[in-house]
């Protein structure tokens, strides 16, 4: 095992790395901008290095500077968290070239799962059930374009082969629009992504986000741990998840988790990783993978008992899995509510001073936050301030757990989303379960105020 890890990001999933850290007896250096010098995280690191200015292209995103801080802690390894670099090729490739330990896949993995036409040729290869569509990226030939979408069938979306998480896609419902709309959409991915290549699906209307996340060692072991559900959003941010699904059989998802074990084996792939899919009548259709953890990771941590942030760290260190897909079980049901400093129903921002802030408790409760009473929220990151989980034998149990967390809990001093989640946790269409990604902003849009 590491003597000692570099954290190279901020806020709770900085919080919560260092916790796995101490688990397993490593030294955590924290690195932190001048806006969270004045962070819980960092006065509880075992070192901690200024990497620069609050801006996150100074700081959190600066290559070398997080790289040096490695050097002079004499750090083994890096853990990327989410967001910032942890998704990107040439940080983890840059990382191992100076000799640390990336927690996280191959720089190679990390750049074939980027780019969504090899990530999801990777996947046709590999059994695991796709959006039919273009296999591959989309010719510059209109008359072949209008055959594929014809063969297709309309609606049909056009993605950017760089894109993902919703960013540079458009939707075609007729031959008429469709050239101009390719034209468009290669441009917008041109200077976006600085890779104009596209590729068509078809558009699935009413579908729901289910993701199955996966562990992996370096020797081709590789276990799924069930499903999430995390189709309440708005604009492409998560607000809640769960797992499991609601209705959805376990024989599907194990059908399908196979096919994702199959396909990290396949890969060579190692250490944590979600398979994002649509799910639509029945079927599950995949999208994208993402190749670091979560957000949501507790969810899943919940029903299983596994600690994917400490098994990251192992497997990133060469140890094998310490379990076997027979090992894992699900109990129960997990709810989590992310708690973002933002006004609960027009989402502007709302940073400044935390006055009060009182957590949550009683059984079942996780609370996986940073905050504390006086802490300043900076108004130059994510406005997720922190996660409320829950756990119960049953979703009945999990939401009634989750209503009285989210009375418990107490934020004074600037706007959070908690209004809505209350709301939200008595809504009877989400109390059924299985709504669909559009299901909030339609239900905004009904409770305007
Ligand atoms: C789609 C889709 C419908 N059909 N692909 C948006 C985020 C990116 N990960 C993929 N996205 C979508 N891809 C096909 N073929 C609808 C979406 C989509 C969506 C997906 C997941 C969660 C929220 C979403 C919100 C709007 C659109």
């Amino acid at each position: 095992m590491f003597k000692k890890i570099l954290i190279a990001n901020r806020g709770e999933i900085a919080l919560r790395i260092q916790r796995a850290c101490r688990e397993l007896g490593v030294r955590a250096v924290m690195v932190y901008s001048e806006a969270d010098r004045d962070a819980k995280y960092v006065r509880l690191a075992d070192e901690a290095v200024c990497i620069g200015p609050a801006a996150s292209a100074q700081s959190y995103l600066n290559m070398p500077a997080i790289i040096s801080a490695a050097e002079v802690t004499d750090a083994e390894a890096i853990h990327p968290g989410y967001g910032f670099l942890s998704e990107n090729a040439d940080f983890a490739e840059r990382v191992e070239k100076s000799g640390f330990q990336f927690i996280g896949p191959t720089p190679e993995s990390i750049r074939i799962m980027g780019d969504k036409v090899s990530a999801k040729q990777a996947m046709i290869r590999a059994g695991v059930p796709c959006v039919p569509g273009s296999e591959g990226e989309l010719p510059d030939d209109p008359a072949q374009i209008r055959r594929i979408a014809k063969s297709v069938g309309y609606p049909v979306i056009i993605k950017a082969a760089g894109g993902g998480g919703g960013r540079g896609m458009r939707v075609v419902h007729t031959e008429a629009a469709l050239i101009n709309a390719v034209a468009m959409t290669k441009a917008e991915a041109g200077a976006a992504f600085g890779n104009p290549s596209v590729y068509m699906e078809k558009f699935l209307q009413n579908p729901r986000h289910i993701e199955i996340q996966i562990l992996a060692d370096s020797f081709k072991n590789a276990v799924y741990l069930g499903e999430r559900d995390c189709s309440m959003q708005r604009r492409h941010q998560k607000i809640l998840e769960e797992a499991p699904a609601p209705g959805i059989s376990r024989k599907l998802i194990e059908r399908i988790g196979e096919r994702c074990v199959a396909a990290c084996k396949k890969m060579g792939y190692r250490g944590a990783g979600t398979f994002e899919f649509l799910y639509e009548a029945g079927e599950f259709y995949f999208i994208e993978m993402n190749t670091r953890v979560q957000v949501e990771h507790p969810v899943t941590e919940m029903i299983t008992g596994v600690d994917i942030v400490k098994t990251q760290i192992m497997v990133a260190a060469g140890e094998k899995l310490p379990f076997t897909q027979k090992q894992i079980t699900i109990t129960g049901h997990a709810i989590e509510c992310r708690i973002n400093a933002e006004d609960p129903f027009k989402f502007t921002p709302s940073p400044g001073r935390i006055t009060t802030w009182h957590a949550p408790g009683g059984p079942g409760v996780r609370v996986d936050s940073h905050i504390y009473s006086n802490y300043f929220v900076p108004p130059y990151y994510d406005s997720m301030i922190g996660k409320l989980i829950v756990h119960g034998d049953t979703r009945e149990q999990a939401l009634a757990r989750m209503r009285t967390a989210l009375l418990e809990t107490a934020v004074e001093g600037i706007h959070t989303n908690i209004p809505l989640h209350r709301e939200l946790m008595v809504d009877a269409k989400f109390m059924a379960g299985g709504t669909n990604i559009h299901y909030l902003e339609h239900w905004l849009e009904q409770h305007k105020r």
